[in-house]
């Protein structure tokens, strides 16, 4: 039995690797069940996960509640597109901007869709708002930025993987170093036509990179005083888990326009926004944006009842109370370790960075072994390892979590 279970990990394995397209080289573990902070593997093995689908699974997987408005409303009615109205969608609408504090949201379904709405959204206030001359517009995005995986956004990386032989690409972007706040004002002083101004909080895929205290809250200042539109990509940190509601709510920084995805759904369903005040929105009119599934009844029940999920459970708190624990803990530890250098990160979205060069195969052996040891981690950039538990988590789950982690390291120290 044990030999026929095994096969059949592998067997499913070899089915994406034969008949998939090969665009990710996943950990060698098949899942087919989530509860909580709990996955399991088909073979029956139970893990932790620590990377919550990058952190769409903050709510924790297949909360009853999100699951109950999906069955609830699949049962109903799923999709009318936006040619008609449907009974959800402005209840859902009203929800989310008095949620968020604006006036106006546009539904999309991914990160990138919602990414690739607020470019748009920035370049047409641009021109009708502003009176920046057609096609002139420019936008100032950071080094080592992750938005997605579309032909502009990629257009605007400096990841080569991600980004070569998919040109040509879309021009109108500045690039400058993330973090730096002279930049920015150099960038805004020496350019007439810029409109706005793209970043993550926090730098998720470049490694949870925190930007020094008060980056958020002078960039908005510098952007204001240029009339320049501040963009916040809070796909990945938004939505509880670095432990406010929005990562730039640690800095009290209003974006002009907010841009959410992964969370807004706890992982059920694909459920992506772009939310800005009337000012702003007013220059999108019928036809000049859209999708087919933006907006859907499931996906804006699956929404509501994520972000009451978010707020009932408390966690924003949670993610606070136990990231402190988290670095504190995993601290003490690296101060005497040879493996790990540091751990870095805001609420419950951390990284350690492993002492070896990039290029190493260290961190991605070390997630291998947390595998086995059953916790499911994975590496971003060689030698750091993304720590982003669903935020259901309670206090004793993580300490237990943190000491399989320790283990874990220590088995690397020899
Ligand atoms: C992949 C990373 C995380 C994002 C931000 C937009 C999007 C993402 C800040 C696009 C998506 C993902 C997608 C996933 C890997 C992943 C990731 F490692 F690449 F950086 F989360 F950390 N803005 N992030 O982080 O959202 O279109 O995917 O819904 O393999 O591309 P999407």
């Amino acid at each position: 039995m044990a030999i026929l279970e095994k096969k059949s990990s592998q067997h499913l394995i070899e089915l994406e690797d034969k008949y998939g397209a090969h665009n990710y080289h996943p950990l060698p573990v098949v899942l087919n069940k989530g509860e909580g902070v709990y996955v399991w593997d088909v073979e029956g093995k139970k893990y932790y996960d620590f990377l919550s689908a990058y952190s769409a699974v903050n709510q924790g997987h297949c909360h009853p509640k999100i699951v109950g408005a999906m069955i609830n409303q699949a049962q109903t009615l799923t999709l009318t597109s936006r040619a008609f109205y449907n009974d959800k969608l402005g209840e859902y609408e009203k929800f989310a901007t008095e949620y968020f504090g604006f006036d106006k949201l546009l539904p999309m379904n991914t990160g990138a869709e919602a990414v690739e709405t607020a470019l748009k959204l920035c370049r047409k206030w641009a021109y009708e708002k502003k009176g920046i001359p057609e096609n002139e517009a420019q936008i100032i995005v950071c080094e080592n930025n992750f938005h997605g995986r579309t032909t502009t956004i990629i257009s605007f990386s400096n990841d080569e993987v991600a980004r070569k032989n998919f040109g040509p690409y879309t021009a109108g972007f500045i690039k400058i170093e993330y973090d730096n706040l002279s930049a920015l004002e150099q960038a805004l002083e020496s350019n007439t036509n810029v409109a706005g101004f793209l970043v993550e909080p926090i730098q998720g895929e470049a490694g949870v990179y925190v930007p020094s205290e008060g980056f958020l809250a002078k960039a908005k200042a510098l952007c204001e005083k240029h009339n320049v539109l501040f963009l916040a990509d809070e796909v990945q940190t938004g939505i509880a888990r670095t432990g406010k509601l929005l990562a730039v709510d640690h800095e009290n920084v209003k974006p002009d326009i907010l841009i959410l995805g992964k969370a807004l759904s706890g992982g059920a369903y694909p459920v992506s926004g772009v939310l800005a005040n009337d000012t702003i929105m007013s220059v999108i009119r019928p036809g000049n944006h859209g999708s087919t599934f933006g907006g859907n009844p499931v996906a804006a029940a699956v929404a509501v009842a994520a972000l009451e999920v978010v707020r009932d459970e408390k966690l924003a708190e949670n993610a606070e109370e136990l990231g402190q624990l988290f670095r504190s803990e995993l601290d003490k530890y690296i101060e005497g370790s040879k493996i790990a250098n540091l751990v870095r990160g805001k609420g419950l979205l951390n990284a350690i960075v492993i002492n070896d060069s990039e290029d190493s195969d260290t961190a991605w052996n070390i997630c291998v072994a947390l595998k086995e040891n059953g916790l499911l981690a994975k590496p971003t950039h060689g030698n750091i390892i993304r720590f982003a538990p669903p935020l259901v988590m309670n206090k004793e789950q993580l300490l237990d979590c943190v000491s399989i982690i320790i283990k874990t390291l220590k088995e690397f120290e020899k």
